[in-house]
């Protein structure tokens, strides 16, 4: 029980570079799925996922060929993982993690923190030794997935509905107004290489709860609590259509210094109304340059929470909808990035590296955007300080752990158009690179 996971080092990079390549083998099949299309803008398209439903052939056929991301839908919750007190349940989450790795698909861990599907045990705690099995449930589980998870909701749905911009009243809200930051330092502390999002809905336009969140998330970045992304849930139907605000409401967290993902999103609906209004959500994140990835909540609409409601891209039988082609098509319409770099001219092309570190390791994000012409493949080049060593890569190939690396692309996002751009990375230990530099291969 928790101990961390780590894969020899050499296993670890081959497994990556043939993953990526697994996920989407040709340029043609850039265009023709969820996952290969947002990588060509440096982003995911995921979903969340059932366990229980992956040995169903039809359903894991989408999955797999569709999506790059996956959340477990339920299995890596509270009452999930930690039935009874301090004694830990990984089965179902731990199914959804090696089928992810077995197809190179990245994993959103949901959630460490959340008043809501709590075992009856946590249920009838409070006060300091319900802080503390928090603590010891977050310690557990980010440290049990510890190097496997691209991003956390370490803390999911913690604010009131309604024009309060109150905290939502809960059991863990009473023990003590600091518990959200301790949850994130103490996510940050088991797994240092996980993004820490705080998750939550009916804050995708901007609001009184919306707001409050944003005030949260400006504090804790003023006082250097660890928090690195915003996840709006995005659960849409008539009472609660796609906020015209939506983008600007994402842009404006964004520019807190934090990365924001859609993470749970459905539409109910059907036909055109529906599909202009998935499209539209891709737009939304497309423009805005943090806005990493989007995550649908299910495959079929027989898989939905809502599914009265046929709210996702498939029907139940796996076909594709309207709202899929919508979804692929805005995809492919390019990545609109407001605010790149300046231009390097044509044919040529810039990379910026953006870094995590913590004591002893590191992760890279590098963004490359091309210049005045489209790339058809390219090449980041950077030095490593000494001590350093690179344990894990995405979306690029790389030519060795150590000393100076080339990170060439996964062949699915090699095409790169005109002032367009997109992201590989890389994990390490010792202390991360500052820049690099990119070429046109
Ligand atoms: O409620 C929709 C989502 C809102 N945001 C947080 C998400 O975690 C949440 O997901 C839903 C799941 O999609 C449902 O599948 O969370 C529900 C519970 O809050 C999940 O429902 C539960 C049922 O309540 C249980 O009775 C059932 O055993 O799903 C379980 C597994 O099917």
């Amino acid at each position: 029980m928790g101990k961390p996971a780590r894969i020899p080092l050499l296993t670890a990079v081959v497994a990556v570079a043939l993953g990526g390549v697994a996920v989407a083998a040709t340029a043609a099949d850039a265009a023709t799925t969820l996952g290969a299309s947002a990588a060509a803008t440096g982003r995911y398209y995921g979903t969340a996922v059932a366990a229980n439903k992956l040995s169903d052939s039809t359903y894991a056929g989408i999955l797999d060929r569709e999506f790059d991301m996956v959340t477990p839908e339920n299995e890596m919750k509270w009452d999930a993982t930690e039935p009874a007190q301090n004694s830990f349940s990984y089965g179902g989450a731990d199914q959804i993690v090696s089928h992810a790795r077995a197809h190179g698909q990245r994993v959103r861990g949901h959630a460490l923190a959340w008043h809501s599907q709590q075992p009856g045990w946590a249920q009838n705690l409070g006060g300091t030794a319900l802080r503390s099995a928090m603590v010891n449930h977050i310690t557990q589980v980010a440290t049990h997935y510890r190097g496997q998870i691209y991003a956390w909701d370490v803390v999911n749905e913690a604010f009131a509905d309604g024009g309060s911009g109150a905290r939502r009243d809960s059991n863990l809200q009473r023990t003590g107004n600091d518990w959200i930051e301790v949850a994130f330092r103490t996510a940050r502390a088991a797994d240092p290489a996980a993004k820490l999002c705080y998750n939550d809905y009916n804050t995708d336009g901007q609001n009184a709860k919306s707001n409050a969140v944003y005030a949260m998330v400006q504090d804790f970045k003023a006082r250097g609590v660890p928090i690195d992304c915003v996840g709006f849930q995005s659960h849409f139907n008539a009472a609660s259509p796609v906020p015209g605000d939506y983008q600007a409401n994402l842009q404006r967290f964004a520019a807190l210094g934090v990365d924001v993902q859609i993470t749970e999103l459905d539409i109910e609906g059907s036909g055109q109304a529906q599909a202009d209004n998935y499209a539209r959500v891709v737009r939304a994140c497309l423009a805005v340059t943090r806005c990493t990835g989007i995550s649908v909540w299910g495959i079929r609409d027989t898989d939905s929470w809502r599914a009265g409601g046929t709210p996702l891209l498939f029907d139940g039988n796996g076909t594709k909808k309207p709202a899929y082609t919508s979804t692929l098509n805005a995809l492919n319409g390019g990545a609109a990035t407001p605010s790149t770099p300046a231009d390097p001219g044509p044919g040529a092309c810039t990379a910026s590296v953006s870094l995590n570190s913590w004591p002893g390791g590191f992760v890279a994000t590098v963004r490359v955007t091309a210049g005045g012409a489209a790339l058809t493949g390219w090449t980041v080049t950077t030095t490593l300080p000494s001590g350093a060593a690179v344990t894990n890569a995405w979306n690029a190939r790389i030519s060795s752990t150590t000393g100076t690396v080339r990170f060439t692309d996964a062949g699915y996002n090699a095409s790169v158009p005109a002032g367009g751009s997109t992201e590989l990375g890389f994990q390490g230990t010792g202390s991360g690179p500052a820049s690099a530099t990119c070429a046109a291969s």
